[in-house]
């Protein structure tokens, strides 16, 4: 694909499959970092592939996991210039270009989101979170910062066990930290303020998508009028998704339900392992984006305005 046999795309490929890069926000950082590396290490002499590569690539980058609309969105808006560019070395700079403003400004969203979010949280706020969200984390330590989390609760989240990450880095910065089994959030909703998650992808109509369990969550949130908030930047929103019920979510395999060592003992067990679920909006507070809380009727023309018409059309070999 790009000539290298293990180049940037097959690696970043291999590393979202294995989940050693995981999570929305990475995943589609990851994505449009291999693709800007692919434009600029790309052959000058010869660049009359370049666009079928780049294809290829987006292909070959959006197979490894169909749920988090991060990686879509940030292949499309890496290689957005395809639509107008026909010179080849101007596209490869373009894609090498918005390829670096995406990293960046991504990055620079999970701090904004920070700030904003940790601006709901009530003082001396027990927080309860879920799997491990860099943009809900970022608010958290924002809110520890100014002294209105007293405590985060986070569940361990299987079978990744995700939540086990969010407790070392959280008691790393000092925050005090308890870590329960998913199956005790509901037990435990009375001791808690506030609940922060991620978002894998935020529909039209504003339902949510983030890990298997957080609609469980929300139900138990709404049945105890504790506040439900996701905190997301705007490229976790989907353009074409209108309800949960039009978004894939990814069954991964049963080894991660049961002891990869014992699968064969549970013979006639039918394991399934599903790894996100929906949590339809109206159980959702707020979403918390870098431009701050934005309501459900406002995700049109974020959408429309983040992805200039024709843009997705243009894109409907993806
Ligand atoms: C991770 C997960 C996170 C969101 C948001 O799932 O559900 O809540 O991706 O994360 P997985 P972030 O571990 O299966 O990728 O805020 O870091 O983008």
């Amino acid at each position: 694909m790009d000539g290298k046999g293990s180049g940037p795309i097959e690696r970043t490929a291999d590393d979202i499959l294995s989940m050693r890069v995981r999570g929305a926000g990475r995943i589609g950082r990851a994505a449009s970092r291999a693709l800007g590396e692919l434009a600029s290490d790309y052959d000058r002499g010869n660049l009359g592939n370049l666009s079928y590569d780049l294809m290829e690539a987006a292909s070959a980058l959006l197979s490894t996991r169909p749920t988090a609309v991060s990686l879509r969105n940030a292949i499309i808006l890496t290689l957005s210039g395809m639509v107008s560019l026909d010179d080849p070395e101007e596209l490869r700079e373009d894609v090498f270009k918005r390829s670096r403003d995406f990293v960046s400004h991504s990055e620079d969203f999970v701090s904004i989101i920070g700030r904003k979010g940790a601006a709901l949280i009530p003082d001396d706020a027990t927080v309860l979170t879920h799997c491990n969200s860099s943009a809900a984390l970022s608010a958290i330590y924002e809110g520890f910062r100014l002294g209105k989390v007293r405590r985060v609760i986070n569940t361990e989240t299987r079978p990744w066990r995700q939540g086990h990450i969010t407790s070392r880095w959280l008691a790393r910065n000092g925050v005090p930290v308890t870590m329960i089994v998913d199956s005790a959030v509901n037990h435990i909703m009375k001791d808690v303020d506030i609940v922060m998650v991620g978002a894998d992808t935020i529909t039209r109509c504003g339902d949510l998508i983030n890990k298997i369990g957080t609609s469980q969550i929300a139900l138990s949130a709404g049945e105890n009028s504790v506040s439900f908030h996701t905190c997301a930047e705007t490229y976790k929103f989907s353009p074409t998704a209108y309800a949960g019920a039009d978004v894939t979510i990814e069954d991964r395999g049963p080894e991660e339900v049961a002891d990869p060592l014992k699968v064969e003992d549970m013979e006639g067990v039918d394991l399934r392992n599903p790894v996100f679920d929906v949590t339809p909006a109206r159980f959702i507070d707020s979403m918390i984006t870098e431009r701050g809380p934005i309501s459900q009727e406002e995700i049109g023309i974020l959408m429309d305005e983040i992805f200039p018409h024709g843009l997705i059309d243009h894109f409907s070999w993806l």
